[in-house]
């Protein structure tokens, strides 16, 4: 169904607008200071990786600059910056995250 759609409610017969919510990509940013492991740490607390995965993002965004991490709604992909901006903040590593719409 596209953006917008309409369904028919099957006991009423009125129709329930609905709309799906806009998607939006979690990135990491390569830099020259912030562990490996670390990274690996962070895309298995924050975004459910398993080891093999984790180092898989990890070395895209190394090799490559940057790398998805998750595609989520926006609450919830900018709740994930957050928590990644903190603990890199907190561990003092220059780590970047940013939303990038779908
Ligand atoms: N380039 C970093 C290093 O060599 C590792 C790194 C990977 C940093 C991914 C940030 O998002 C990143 N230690």
């Amino acid at each position: 169904l596209p953006p917008h759609a309409a369904r028919e409610d099957t006991l009423t017969s009125q129709k329930t607008e609905f709309a799906y919510p806009s998607m939006y990509r979690v990135v990491l940013l390569n830099d020259d200071y912030t562990p490996m492991d670390f990274v690996v740490f962070v895309l298995e607390q924050f975004f459910d990786k398993s080891p093999a995965e984790a180092q898989a993002i990890m070395l895209e965004v190394h090799n490559r600059g940057s790398g998805v991490c998750g595609v989520f709604t926006y609450e919830i992909a900018e709740t994930k910056v957050g928590q990644v901006m903190d603990l890199a903040q907190k561990n003092q590593h220059p780590l970047q995250c940013t939303l990038e719409k779908a």
